[in-house]
């Protein structure tokens, strides 16, 4: 009971049961007229050498469901695709970028799980950043469009993962595709906090090895407040926090995505933020990782990532893009950074 009531007194009880708010960088335009856009578009496209600027002004400015109303706009009046049409004007990362703004947020994070798994070989680094940092909500929908999607694949995201992946790695990334974390609950189980803090302590710095599926258990179904609690007396259990920890015990894909999962537990914007200043971070950039995060976030919370970069990267992420990017696709990625903090 001493201890119960010692740990009382560290914990701030701030999670509402709410869903997560939404920090947007890229809103709905006032006074949208799709037709006009679509027209505007196809000029743009029809223009010798073709006119970028235009086509990145009005699609980094709209919704993703104004662009769908452009898009539908632009078949029923240049009687042909538009994505199509992009794909014949545009190329390199700029093509990659729109192309992506021209997809919902979960079917742009189900092509790029479909791409990371695509062909012989794996690209684990965007499997364990998309996998690892969607809140449960984003992953359901992200399966429910992956498997329903009638231009894609008809394919079980499951399926998909347990073929591409193998060992404990598979095991941790199916369980989250399993999407059985608990919803956060307005009650503190106090007993419970101290229990897993107690069995992640036990299963891992404890023991010779390590019991990895207790450690994949735990992350993968608890809710993120009460896994924040939970790391917090772990400390308490273990002379290393849990992400030490991580890195003692285990390597690899398995290291990489147990430590993602633990970032995200603790700030998934930091999380994102990291990730792109870690990708701008010498001479140029990785231009997938910023259009990926980008693209993914600016209708999400991209305003609260641009907030951590800045706090903990002394600059702005909007400068920063301007230092490791150019030409149109700079313009694009600027255009939905949204502004300069
Ligand atoms: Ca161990």
């Amino acid at each position: 009971m001493a201890l119960v009531s010692e740990f009382l007194g560290q914990l701030t009880l701030s999670y509402s049961g709410e869903p997560e708010a939404k920090y947007p960088t890229v809103v709905p335009a006032r006074d949208f007229d799709p037709a006009r856009d679509a027209a505007r578009i196809d000029t743009a496209i029809k223009t010798k050498g073709v006119d970028e600027q235009t086509i990145i002004d009005i699609l980094t400015r709209r919704s993703c469901e104004q662009r769908r109303e452009i898009a539908f706009e632009y078949e029923r009046f240049a009687k042909k695709d538009l994505v199509s049409a992009l794909k014949g004007a545009l190329s390199g990362s700029l093509e990659a970028l729109i192309l992506g703004l021209m997809k919902s947020t979960a079917q742009y994070d189900a092509s790029e799980l479909k791409a990371s798994m695509k062909g012989l070989g794996t690209d684990e680094e965007t499997l364990i950043e998309i996998v690892c940092s969607r809140n449960n909500e984003e992953l359901a929908e992200i399966k429910r469009v992956y498997r329903d999607s009638e231009s894609l694949f008809k394919k079980d995201l499951e399926k998909d993962v347990a073929g591409d992946t193998s060992g404990n790695f598979a095991k941790l990334l199916l369980a989250l595709v399993q999407t059985r974390r608990d919803e956060p609950s307005n009650v503190v189980d106090y007993e419970k906090i101290d229990e897993d803090a107690r069995a992640l302590y036990e299963a891992g710095v404890k023991r010779k090895g390590t019991d990895v599926v207790t450690w994949i258990e735990i992350m993968s179904q608890r809710s993120v407040p009460h896994l924040q609690k939970v790391f917090e007396r772990y400390k308490s259990y273990s002379p290393y926090d849990m992400k030490e920890s991580i890195r003692k015990e285990v390597k690899g894909d398995l290291e990489k995505s147990f430590l993602t999962l633990v970032e995200c537990f603790e700030n998934r914007q930091l999380y994102f933020a990291s990730r792109l200043n870690e990708a701008m971070k010498s001479k140029g950039a990785k231009e997938k990782v910023v259009t990926r995060i980008i693209v993914s976030r600016c209708e999400v919370d991209l305003i609260k990532i641009r907030t951590e970069f800045k706090k903990h990267f002394k600059r702005s992420l909007y400068q920063t893009i301007t230092e490791h990017t150019k030409g149109d696709y700079q313009k694009a990625l600027l255009s939905l950074c949204g502004g300069d903090d």
